[in-house]
C-alpha cells in the first residue's frame, strides 16, 4: 500500500529480521542503574551522583545492533525501607515502567546482595 493511502494510525510494514525490546534497569538505590545506562547507550543521558534518588524519573535510552534496537529505561532506586511521599513517588515510577517492558535487568553491588536487594527481587 502506497504510504499516503494507509489508513491514520497504521504502522509501518515490519521488515523481515527486525527486532526491539524494551528492557527496565531496576535496583535499589544508588546500585549504579544510571551509569549502566550511560554505558550501554554510549552517551551521558542520565544523571548519574554519589547520592541515593538522583533518579527522580523514567529515563529511556536507545541501543541498535544491526536490526535489533534495544530500548532501556532507567527507573529510580526502589526503596524498600522508607516509606515517605517521595519514596512512595518513585516506587510508583518504577512498577509503572516494570509493568510495561519486555525484559528487567536487575541491578546490584558487585559482590553484595543485601536484605534491600532481595526485597527489591522479590516485587519483581
Ligand atoms: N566503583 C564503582 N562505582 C560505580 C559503578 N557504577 C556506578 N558507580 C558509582 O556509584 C554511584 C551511583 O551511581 P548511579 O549510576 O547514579 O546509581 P543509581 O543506581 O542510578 O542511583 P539512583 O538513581 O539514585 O537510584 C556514582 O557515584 C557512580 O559513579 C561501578 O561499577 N563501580
Ligand atoms: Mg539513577
Amino acid at each position: 500500500m502506497r504510504r499516503d493511502m494507509r489508513p491514520a494510525g497504521a504502522t509501518e510494514a515490519p521488515v523481515a529480521g527486525q527486532r526491539c525490546g524494551l528492557i527496565a534497569i531496576v535496583g535499589k538505590p544508588n546500585v549504579g542503574k544510571s551509569t549502566l545506562l550511560n554505558a550501554l547507550v554510549g552517551q551521558k543521558i542520565s544523571i548519574t551522583s554519589r547520592k541515593a534518588q538522583t533518579t527522580r524519573h523514567r529515563i529511556t535510552g536507545m541501543h541498535t545492533q544491526g536490526a535489533t534496537q534495544f530500548v532501556f529505561v532507567d527507573t529510580p532506586g526502589f526503596q524498600t525501607l522508607h516509606g515517605n511521599a517521595l519514596n512512595k513517588s518513585l516506587n510508583k515510577t518504577v512498577v509503572g515502567a516494570v509493568a510495561d517492558v519486555d525484559l528487567i535487568l536487575f541491578v546490584v553491588e558487585a559482590g553484595s546482595f543485601t536484605p534491600a536487594d532481595a526485597r527489591v527481587l522479590a516485587l519483581l
